[in-house]
């Protein structure tokens, strides 16, 4: 596939000013007649190019007369006209096969009803189209379709009419008042439950915001329509954003490539994040389509209002929605709370997001898809809705919060609305509105350097060094930034050098009894001051430090970087007991549980006897005996790394190391604590409340179900019972995959299996639930790849459905590392993506990316892992999403 750059981009050379479309609805073969008017506005008349995607043309008029095939170029991807007017009209007949289309691209067939899924670049599979961001249009759509089959027929907008035709069928005209591009359009038919409720507007106006699923789970989406009105009051009293439709509507697809798609007025969402009840979801399921909804939601503004010029731009809306949708779920947590226990319920969701970034982020930044946040270039645009793209582009955007502070970045945010509402813009153009306000508080700076973040890859480095002066009372902090070649960067030699950017440190100083010690920086005394590192290296003295102090590093973790600073696990002990900042705090603790871990993995490789330094343990007991913490705070500070981020700390990378040592610590404090595991699992047992899904009584589940896990691993001999008792007399599903989950990772008993059994005949007819038993098999550390194809020959096993494949397979290939680290697991590993591959590309494509690290492990799984991505590129049909992936991981 070619490579597009950054740098070719070209306006369209004409303004599309109305789009008319009739969709007559078949699965089998739907025809769309589209009304495309045009108006020129480049110089020139030029040829018009449109793009299409396994369509069949039928006929093809300009201006009212029917064009021959010598008066146009077809070919597989493009349809090119030549107008003789400046401004016309278009007018196409195409025929697609939605009950065909596996790829979930375009219009598709998922459970009898039909959907449609446009980003990046799926509406060409609809009909010929100018199918890029910048070309906006007003939409009109006319759906026809039996209406036996399909009762309701919805799109973008506002429905104008609805009436009966003949022959069973009916008719829909939906009309969008507001001008999108083509990925933002949507179509969905089929027969729903609607649950729906009109809210008031900030202004007075009404919305009526609907949720539509399946018949039969009306009672499932009470908490998705609960987080959209929150979702919308929340925009107004954070942003300052108001709803600026009359209609929202959200509707579930059980068969989705994402998470959820933010079209215009109409949602189509992945079904988990939108169903929930006490008895079939978690907590974190809860939580996860709380984010979801408030993410797609806050899209209207950013992402919708103002959207990316080209797809280069895609952080430009991902990124900045990504940040508002963290904001909306701290402050959920957060809510009815202030001060330090405000902050420390925001910590919880912060370090659910570093950790995500760790886990994703970091390990892209330093791999073969190592790209900018704004990437330079690439094969599929598919290929690019990735963690760096999202998660740092959210902490890119983060950063410049913090440079700005509140009213600041909202300032700033007005004016970006200001001077772009309706329009398809640039990353650029989002920094110069922020830059305006941060100008004008900083006379002088500029976002120069910050501008950085959007062109560089790779995780900076930052090296602290710290010294006092006991004499004068003095404290100078030099912090000293590295930037290593990343991805393709490596390649080129010499390397090229990589300027500083412009980095928000965040600092704290503790005394020598943990108490804090003030600041004193640009003239004010704080307890956290922020540095700006602008350069390669700068150094920062302060005074009146009346002793020796123990640095507090990247509080809140201020920038997306890697922080080098050796300390001794005492300081990293008396941090974790008296860190005022509730992330650094966190962060003392993990980097404890590193040290450990990574000693233990060095003592297996040598062969010699593990040790488990009783000071961990100590550090462990505190905190777990600390009652001045939260439950769900606690449950943080008390999980260990887990293995993949381990693994990530390993050189060369050591995967049955890393499960060796990560089982071994989780046995020795499980046993070192068998009390107070035991006291913290009844004292955070609900009894016969009912189930509520809120941060308190969530946080206290995760902790007791941690307990549980220590418990179980140290073979404690009440923990099976516990664990059984949990999972049959459950009364909701976090306790019940709480029990179970506990019994798949430890127990060694015949009960395992029964209650496997029992939980499918229990929840056989409901897809998430299935979901969740297949991926607790996935992940269960005797699952072989022999057992996992045992599970894909299963009735309820199907690779067609995303949510499914990502329930086993994916579950199996990125987090069971004893069962994918084996020659069988690599070849099974191939044989997935390859077969993927023939139905639904994206997918196949993420799946490819399992071992983007190959080169970092060491033998033999390297030269395993080597043989099995050669394995793929030889395949004679690769699609060019895996082909992108294979070959930059072979490059
Ligand atoms: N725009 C694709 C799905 C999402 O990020 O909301
Ligand atoms: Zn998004």
């Amino acid at each position: 596939a070619p490579t597009i750059s950054r740098h070719d981009y070209q306006p369209y050379p004409y303004r599309l000013t109305q789009v008319t479309l009739d969709f007559d609805l078949d699965p089998g073969q739907t025809r769309v007649q589209a009304q495309l008017q045009f108006e020129q506005a480049a110089t020139s008349l030029q040829p018009l190019v449109l793009n299409g995607q396994d369509l069949q043309l039928e006929s093809l008029a300009l201006n009212g007369r029917a064009l021959t095939p010598e008066q146009y170029q077809l070919n597989d991807d493009t349809l090119v006209v030549h107008p003789d007017t400046g401004t016309f009209t278009l007018e196409i007949t195409s025929l697609c096969q939605p009950d065909k289309n596996t790829s979930l691209m375009g219009l598709y067939v998922s459970g009898g009803k039909l959907f449609t899924q446009c980003e990046a670049e799926g509406f060409r599979r609809i009909t010929w189209f100018p199918d890029r961001p910048d070309v906006m249009a007003r939409y009109r759509v006319r759906i026809r379709a039996n209406k036996q089959q399909y009762p309701l027929l919805l799109s973008n907008g506002n429905l104008l009419e609805q009436r009966d035709l003949a022959d069973g069928r009916h008719e829909a005209i939906w009309e969008d008042p507001h001008p999108k591009p083509s990925y933002l359009f949507a179509l969905v038919a089929g027969s729903f439950d609607c649950r729906e409720q009109t809210i008031k507007t900030r202004s007075g106006r009404d919305a009526l915001l609907q949720v539509y699923s399946d018949v039969g789970t009306y009672n499932k989406t009470e908490w998705a329509l609960d987080c959209l009105t929150r979702s919308v009051k929340w925009d107004e009293s954070r942003f300052n954003l108001e709803l600026d439709l009359d209609r929202f509507m959200i509707v579930a697809a059980h068969d989705f490539n994402m998470g959820a798609m933010e079209n215009k007025g109409l949602n189509v969402f992945n079904a988990a994040y939108v169903l929930a009840d006490a008895d079939t979801a978690t907590d974190a399921a809860y939580r996860a389509i709380e984010a979801v909804i408030g993410h797609e939601y806050f899209h209207n503004w950013t992402g919708n209002r103002v959207t990316c010029r080209d797809w280069f731009q895609l952080s430009l809306k991902e990124g900045l929605t990504v940040f508002r949708d963290q904001e909306f779920s701290a402050d959920m947590l957060a809510q009815g709370l202030d001060g330090a226990e405000a902050e420390s319920a925001r910590a919880v969701k912060r370090i659910d997001d570093v950790s995500t970034l760790r886990l994703a982020q970091f390990p892209e930044d330093a791999g073969p898809m190592a790209h900018p946040i704004r990437p330079e270039s690439y094969q599929e645009i598919g290929n690019f809705y990735t963690a760096t793209v999202y998660e740092k582009g959210a902490e890119v955007i983060r950063m410049q919060h913090t440079l700005l502070g509140e009213a600041g970045f909202q300032a700033g945010l007005a004016e970006y609305f200001r001077r772009h509402d309706g329009a398809a813009v640039t990353c650029d153009d989002f920094v110069s509105a922020m830059e305006s306000v941060y100008a004008k508080q900083n006379p002088g700076k500029s976002f120069d350097i910050f501008r950085r973040w959007y062109s560089q890859a790779g995780t900076p480095r930052v090296q602290v060094s710290l010294s006092y002066a006991a004499e004068d009372q003095t404290c100078t902090v030099t912090l000293r930034q590295h930037n290593p070649p990343v991805g393709i960067e490596k390649l080129s030699t010499p390397p090229q050098a990589k300027p500083p950017l412009h980095i928000p440190f965040a600092l704290g100083l503790l005394g020598q009894d943990g108490q804090a010690l003030p600041i004193t920086h640009e003239g004010k005394a704080a307890d956290t001051i922020v540095l700006d590192l602008c350069h390669e290296e700068q150094s920062w003295t302060f005074t009146q430090i009346p002793e020796q102090p123990i640095p507090s590093l990247l509080r809140r973790f201020s920038a997306p970087v890697i922080v080098e600073f050796d300390r001794s696990n005492a300081d990293l002990a008396l941090l974790t007991r008296h860190d005022s900042d509730p992330f650094a705090r966190w962060e003392a603790a993990q980097t404890l549980a590193s040290h450990q871990l990574l000693a233990l993995v060095q003592a297996f490789a040598r062969n010699t006897a593990p040790e488990v330094d009783p000071h961990f343990i100590g550090t462990w007991r505190s905190l777990l005996n600390d009652t001045s913490l939260t439950a769900a705070y606690k449950a943080r500070v008390l999980s260990l790394p887990s293995q993949r981020e381990l693994l990530e700390k390993t050189t060369p990378m050591d995967p049955l190391g890393v499960v060796q040592a990560s089982r071994y610590l989780r046995v020795e404090l499980g046993k070192a604590l068998v009390e107070p595991w035991l006291a913290t699992y009844h004292a955070n047992t609900d009894g016969d409340t009912p189930y509520q899904p809120d941060p308190a009584s969530s946080g206290r589940r995760t902790l007791k179900n941690l307990a549980l896990n220590y418990l179980m691993a140290a073979q404690h001999p009440q923990a099976e019972q516990l664990a059984l008792a949990q999972y049959y007399d459950a009364r909701n599903m976090t306790d019940r995959m709480g029990g179970l989950s506990a019994l798949v990772h430890y127990s060694t008993s015949t009960e395992c299996g029964r209650a496997l059994d029992h939980f499918y005949e229990q929840w056989q007819q409901d897809a998430l639930v299935i979901d969740k038993w297949f991926t607790l098999q996935a992940v269960a550390p005797t699952t072989s790849v022999e057992k996992i194809r045992a599970l894909m020959v299963h009735p309820a096993f199907s690779m067609r459905n995303p949510n499914r494949a990502r329930a086993l397979i994916f579950q199996f290939c990125l987090n069971n590392l004893q069962g994918i680290h084996t020659p069988e697991g690599y070849a099974f590993w191939a044989d997935q993506v390859l077969a993927l591959d023939q139905t639904n590309p994206e997918i196949a494509a993420r799946l490819a990316r399992a071992f983007d690290n190959w080169a970092r492990f060491g033998q033999p799984q390297r030269d395993a892992l080597h043989q099995a991505l050669e394995h793929i590129r030889q395949q004679p049909k690769l699609s060019p999403n895996v082909s992108e992936i294979i070959s930059k991981a072979l490059n």
